[in-house]
């Protein structure tokens, strides 16, 4: 039944009103029962259907229908469904299930972390724990009683609110968990274990108290603090800026070690990979204490989006992760510095949809068809998705937006929403025909937009001309915002011949045609085009800046992102002028401008720190590969490693004095100056580095020890380890025993290891994997080591030997049977050699063919793989 195809949808023959579970925990064997009432949901007038129910890696015990055995020439089975084909309009199913969730290293369905037994059921993973028509669109009522030893698992969790908890004989215990909210049975969740609560209150804007809980192993129990809090604000930011309350009495929160992505939303107990809870500032950095705040308030806005408002089917997954993904940059945003955060995402979507989206992976945010379910949490469907979210959102005005925003959660609630349903709540309340937009959600790639201007100096008209480039020809309805700047950088108003009155600020222009032009009057001389401010669009914009042009946005313009964007170009364009002359053979010299424009933001660059260490981070070596036809690999890396160190040689005192104004002043706290502070510092402290002086290494060996706090000491700690020099053994060393029993802050040992520029890197690699702290059975270790290398590591991962292709395979091979949804995602970034060398592309693509004449591939390793060499 492969490939899924959107055009195949119907609705469910059958629908399932309630359902009662009840999960008999034991060490050995887990028993489920299923009752299920079931309505048809068909004319039967017309014929009598089926009854499919899905279910795999299954023991089946016993069916009942109406409570009334059935026997085994009264269903059909195989290894995807059960079928019963004579049911009546209404029923009572009963199944009974046989698991071994201490044998599951799937990670999908019922399986145990350390001890602790949990659930995860997205997509697909509910049909490995009993017999279900495991759908989206079919919303059901839970009522769950797990059974257990109470010694072994006190605590005792499912979705909604406790109905009933008492003891059993033998040591054991019940408690009876009900759920009001009909749900899809991918946000079902259980979880026993042993764990600890901390707890917490809040109060929504009715006035209804909330208990919120987070359940983490007891030695964790001083690192819940910070996601505590991220949750009551993230609550707090949804009553005001989407009017969306909380509805259940208690929201609870696990954090399990072992998980194959972040975290997973499902009704009123969410279950996270323990790195998106715990923190502390002396086990975790600014980056993941702002990461745990973003996922936190992910998971919690799928309460509305997502949960209250599921999706129909899996092609609609941007409607609740798209929409999801918006919200929680809005509400990082709202936390921290918003131009920062709008920086970090576009980097996101650049380093990891556009090459998605040019690559043999590509599909569109609503793909037609499907193959591996799992293979469709993407960047496309996540992140392009959410930027399709915030076009629509600058079309239509904010104001439009929220009331449509009220009217589609309104108006589905209970129910699984489309695309068309979504875009139409929107044009409903602006008032606009938003038809031509939908081409954004059915096409893959990134539009290349070119752009040219012309000044007339006669009439004092200012023209851009701007065509849209983009596969399959028809043209889309793309938000330009923009403004002009004059020679002195200060900006123009922005006048449309042929409008009364000026473009209001925040106002952006609207393309829809192949080719269109704008032209501006009262231009008194040829301006530089400000385009696409905030990226108001997910697309590549070609327009030919000089220098000077990059100069004056980089210092001047007044949108802060396009300041960064004309940073990241002039570094770009040098950067890559320097990989065309060392393939010359030619001397390589830093060009004076780049030099001026980074010693102008080191000196008054204003006192946005954060802002500034984003603007003087080059780009990395993945984002300038992007930029060419066929990646250089060594070019980049040296060219982009020259400018590095001519740059901190020709401002090393500028560089100096500004990472000596921010030194910490006090203990550590995360908040938006502090962290502002800490990344400039450590942006200074790398250009420093790689002075390759004693002093110099020997301060950042102070800080790698004295710093009260992991962002310091990690930043000082991956400088060593990644330069030549003794300190960074000793570094690694030091860090290893002092946090040898804290396996996320140990993940961190190996990805600095893994990504260090040295020529050992991969023979450390190999040893690593031999290391007793490494294990292919943790996502979180296994991409820590393996990802981290194939993936931030081009220079050592591109071996001329193909050696990092090779381990990289025989590691995905490895996951075939272990874990094939982490296999799948460690294939990747083979399937990407069309962008290499020739003797690279062959070796690539060996080892790809490799793993497909595996004799038993697992579906979602086979179709990364098969795309891959298609
Ligand atoms: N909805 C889950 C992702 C499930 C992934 C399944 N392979 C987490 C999230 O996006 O919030
Ligand atoms: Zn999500």
């Amino acid at each position: 039944n492969h490939p899924v195809a959107l055009s195949d949808y119907t609705p469910p023959d059958y629908r399932v009103e309630s359902v009662h579970l009840t999960v008999d925990l034991h060490d050995d064997v887990t028993l489920v029962r299923a009752d299920l009432s079931v309505v048809a949901n068909h004319d039967r007038t017309k014929g009598i259907r089926p009854l499919v129910l899905d279910g795999r890696g299954l023991v089946l015990r016993c069916i009942a229908l109406d409570g009334k055995p059935l026997t085994t020439d009264e269903y059909v089975r195989d290894d995807e469904t059960l079928t019963i084909h004579h049911v009546p309009e209404q029923c009572t199913v009963s199944v009974s299930t046989e698991l071994k969730p201490q044998e599951n290293t799937l990670l999908e369905g019922l399986y145990r972390s350390g001890g602790t037994f949990c659930t995860q059921c997205e997509a697909e993973g509910f049909r490995r724990i009993t017999y279900f028509p495991d759908r989206p669109d079919v919303l059901a009522a839970y009522t769950v009683t797990i059974t257990a030893d109470r010694a072994t698992c006190p605590v005792l969790l499912a979705n909604g609110n406790l109905a009933a908890s008492g003891d059993l004989p033998d040591g054991r215990h019940y408690a009876t968990w009900h759920d009001p909210f009909p749900k899809p049975s991918y946000l079902f969740a259980l979880v026993a274990g042993d764990l600890v609560k901390v707890e917490d209150t809040f109060v929504t804007k009715s006035g209804r108290r909330v208990a919120l809980q987070i359940y983490v192993q007891s030695h964790n129990r001083d690192k819940c603090d910070h996601a505590v809090r991220s949750l009551a604000e993230a609550m707090r930011w949804d009553e005001e800026a989407f009017g969306r309350e909380y509805d259940l009495d208690l929201y609870m929160i696990v954090a399990v070690d072992d998980f194959n992505f972040g975290a997973m939303e499902n009704k009123g107990l969410n279950v996270f990979n323990s790195r998106y809870v715990l923190a502390r500032p002396d086990t975790a950095t600014d980056a993941d204490y702002a990461a745990i705040e973003g996922v936190i308030g992910h998971e919690y806005f799928h309460n509305w989006s997502g949960n209250r408002v599921t999706c129909r089917d899996w092609f609609q997954l941007s409607v609740k992760e798209g929409l999801t993904i918006f919200r929680d940059q809005e509400f990082s945003a709202a936390m921290g510095s918003s131009a920062v955060k709008r920086i970090q995402d576009v980097r996101y979507l650049r380093t990891h949809q556009f090459p998605e989206d040019a690559g043999p992976l590509a599909h569109p945010v609503r793909p037609e068809t499907y193959d591996a379910i799992n293979n469709l949490y993407t960047a496309t469907v996540y992140n392009k998705g959410a930027e399709l979210i915030r076009m629509l959102r600058t079309l239509v005005g904010h104001d439009a937006f929220r009331r449509g925003m009220d009217l589609y959660f309104d108006r589905h609630d209970g129910t699984g929403a489309t695309v068309e349903n979504l875009v139409s709540a929107l044009a409903e309340a602006s008032g606009r025909d938003l038809t031509q937009f939908m081409r954004w959600y059915r096409e893959a790639g990134t539009p290349e937009i070119h752009v040219t201007g012309s000044h007339d100096a006669d009439t004092k008209a200012y023209t851009l001309t701007i065509r849209q480039g983009v596969a399959g020809g028809e043209p889309l309805l793309i938000p330009l915002a923009m403004g002009l700047l004059d020679r002195n950088g200060n900006e123009l108003s922005v006048h449309l011949d042929g409008e009364q009155a000026p473009l209001e600020p925040g106002r952006a222009l609207e393309l829809s045609r192949q080719e269109e032009t704008f032209c501006f009057r009262g231009i008194p001389e040829e301006p530089v085009p400000s385009l696409f401010r905030g990226f108001s669009a997910p697309v590549r914009l070609h327009y030919a800046y000089t220098e000077a042009d990059l100069a004056l946005l980089m210092g001047k313009d007044g949108d802060l992102f396009n300041r960064w964007e004309a940073g990241q170009r002039l570094m770009t364009g040098t950067i890559l002028q320097l990989v065309a002359d060392r393939r010359a053979g030619q001397e390589l010299r830093l060009p004076p401008a780049l030099v001026e424009a980074c010693g102008t933001l080191l000196t008054s660059g204003g006192n946005d720190r954060a802002f500034l260490a984003e603007a003087l981070t080059l780009p990395s070596e993945n984002l300038l590969g992007e930029q060419m036809k066929e990646i250089e690999v060594e070019g980049i890396f040296e060219a982009r490693r020259f400018v590095r160190t001519a740059l901190a040689r020709q401002l090393r005192g500028e560089l100096s004095a500004l990472w000596d104004q921010c030194r910490p002043t006090g203990p550590y706290r995360f908040e938006p100056a502090e962290t502002g502070r800490r990344s400039l510092a450590a942006c200074c402290l790398g250009y420093l580095m790689t002075l390759d002086d004693p002093s110099i290494r020997q301060a950042c060996l102070r800080q790698f020890r004295e710093a009260d706090n992991m962002t310091d000491s990690l930043s000082a700690l991956t400088l060593l380890a990644h330069t030549e020099g003794s300190e960074g053994e000793t570094a690694l060393a030091e860090f290893h025993a002092r946090w040898r029993e804290e396996p996320l802050v140990i993940d961190k040992w190996f990805a600095i290891q893994a990504t260090s520029p040295l020529p050992d890197t991969f023979a450390r690699v190999q040893r690593l994997l031999e290391h007793p702290d490494f294990t292919l059975a943790n996502p979180n270790r296994a991409r820590s080591l393996i990802l981290s290398f194939a993936v931030n590591n081009p220079v050592r991962f591109h071996d001329r030997a193909g050696g990092g292709y090779r381990l990289l395979a025989d590691h995905v091979i490895k996951l075939n049977s272990l874990n094939p949804m982490i296999g799948a995602r460690m294939a990747e970034p083979l399937t990407r050699w069309r962008r290499h060398e020739l003797n690279r592309r062959e070796r690539m693509k060996t080892e790809l063919e490799r793993i497909a004449r595996e004799p038993t591939l697992a579906r979602d390793i086979r179709d990364v793989v098969t795309k891959g060499l298609a």
